[in-house]
């Protein structure tokens, strides 16, 4: 089998343990087992000098290549570009988007330098998979160099409708390098409808062709046993223990305004003020360590939860209870797994996002004799898949209120009925299934390279 190359902004520390990793790792841990790999992006490193050529670590069968950025690069193509102008693009918040000259060229820079780097690594057969946002030129960089292998590009985020990311300066040209891809993978097929339109509107129909839903998934089996194994540790122990009998709501995201934290905090004031025979009932449980924490609308986000959390502890607590747990530190995976499981609730309201994995994790964590119950927004990737799920607008305080109350009410027979079909889903469309549907279709697709010469031929030729 053909050498599989990953390429993202970040690449995992090969020290990681599985049980440790997140997101991406835990997708592409099949594939990576399979064959032999090459993963290629930034070291997460700043220093002033960076060097051209990667560092590379190997593990089993995997070496990882990675590349220091400068200072400048990192402002520009990480903080500006990427986290400052498409991630709220993508996430339709053209309104907060900051959009500066510098930080395109700064996107534009650090594409060209790892596509100049990677293009010396790569073998004839290799089959490259780019993923995200932050490296939407790069396929575009490595056909400029010559390279013809098979280059497929993978989505996380969701992908806005056309009059929205055309609002972005230079949405364009981010278009025209999507045509580069032999295979364009997306979340949802609303994400797929979006940017197929876009495609089409800038004359790109080859590219728009090539655009196909593949919804990520989790290592389903993978995350119940661990579940089941932390369900009984000290540290779950504790939290049971703290909870006197109180059921437990769970909310576990990166602190970012994208996942609807204000308006989940609100939504859980709303319980307490509407639906007193929850009060000292209930405890809600939020874990959002902070990332990107030197974006300023991150700042912001902070100071508004730690207020809004205040208010409502200082309003609704008792001495023996208090309403909110705010958690601004990293918790370990599998004891947030373990604490799923407890939480008689999962609360995932994010006002848009690709899929939402903790959603997922939170049907999979589940004690089938006596499973949560889910409260999901319906602008979540996932809403689509976990149809027992309690939806709701992330955007509406009370439809979260009111969700809750239905949620910390529901009889045993419902909340069973509701997720035996979720778990279903989520088992069945795994990591390794998204894997394997991907790369089945990038490596069965047409060639790019050529379907791009040909038609620049039979332009020629006209
Ligand atoms: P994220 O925005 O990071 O990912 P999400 O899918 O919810 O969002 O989480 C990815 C992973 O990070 C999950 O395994 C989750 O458990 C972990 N995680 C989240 N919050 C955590 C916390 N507080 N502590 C520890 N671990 C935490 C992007 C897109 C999503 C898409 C994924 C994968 O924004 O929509 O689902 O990529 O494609």
């Amino acid at each position: 089998m053909s050498r599989l190359v990953i390429v993202a902004n970040r690449v995992p520390d090969p020290r990681e343990r599985g049980a440790t990793a997140g997101g991406l790792a835990v997708a592409l841990k099949d594939a990576l087992q399979r064959r032999d790999a090459l993963w290629f992006g930034w070291s997460g490193a700043t220093v002033a000098e960076p060097a051209a050529a990667p560092t590379e670590q190997r593990k089993g069968r995997v070496t990882y290549a990675t590349l220091d950025l400068s200072e400048e690069d990192y402002r520009h193509y990480y903080l500006g570009f990427a986290n400052g102008a498409l991630w709220p693009v993508l996430h339709y918040r053209l309104g907060i988007a900051k959009f500066a000259r510098e930080d395109w060229e700064g996107y534009r820079r650090v594409n060209a330098a790892f596509a100049a780097a990677l293009a010396p690594m790569l073998r004839p057969d290799d089959t490259i998979w780019v993923h995200d946002f932050h490296l939407f030129l790069l396929a575009a960089e490595l056909r400029a160099l010559g390279c013809r292998q098979k280059i497929g590009f993978f989505l996380h985020v969701p992908f806005p409708p056309r009059s929205v990311i055309m609002g972005m300066p230079k949405a364009e040209a981010i278009l025209a390098a999507m045509g580069a891809h032999d295979a364009i993978g997306v979340q949802t097929d609303d994400d797929a409808e979006n940017l197929r339109g876009a495609l089409f509107g800038i004359g790109e129909q080859d590219a728009a062709a090539r655009v196909g839903t593949f919804a990520i998934g989790i290592d389903a089996a993978g995350f119940a046993n661990l579940a089941a194994r932390r369900f009984r540790t000290k540290e779950v122990d504790q939290l049971r223990a703290s909870l006197a009998g109180r059921a437990l709501a769970i909310g576990i995201d990166r602190l970012d305004y994208t996942k609807g934290l204000p308006q989940r905090i609100a939504g859980f004031g709303k319980l307490l003020q509407r639906f007193p025979r929850h009060r000292s009932n209930v405890t809600f449980l939020q874990v959002a360590p902070v990332s990107r924490g030197d974006v300023a609308s991150y700042r912001a986000l902070r100071r508004e939860l730690d207020e809004s959390v205040g208010r409502i502890n200082g309003q609704y607590a008792e001495p023996d209870w208090g309403p909110i747990r705010y958690i601004t530190r990293a918790v370990a995976r599998p004891t947030l797994a373990g604490y799923m499981r407890l939480a008689k609730i999962g609360l995932v309201t994010p006002l848009r996002d690709g899929m939402n994995l903790v959603a997922k994790e939170y049907v999979a964590a589940q004690d089938p004799e006596d499973p949560g119950v889910l409260v999901l927004s319906r602008f979540a990737g996932a809403s689509g898949e976990l149809e027992g799920a309690l939806l709701v607008n992330p955007m509406d305080p009370d439809d979260i209120a009111e969700a809750l109350d239905v949620a910390l009410t529901m009889p045993a027979d419902e909340r069973q009925a509701r997720w035996k079909p979720m778990d279903a889903a989520v088992r069945a469309n795994n990591a390794s299934a998204w894997c394997r549907q991907f790369l089945t279709a990038l490596e069965g697709s047409e060639s790019a390279a050529e379907s791009a010469a040909e038609s620049s031929a039979r332009r020629r030729a006209a």
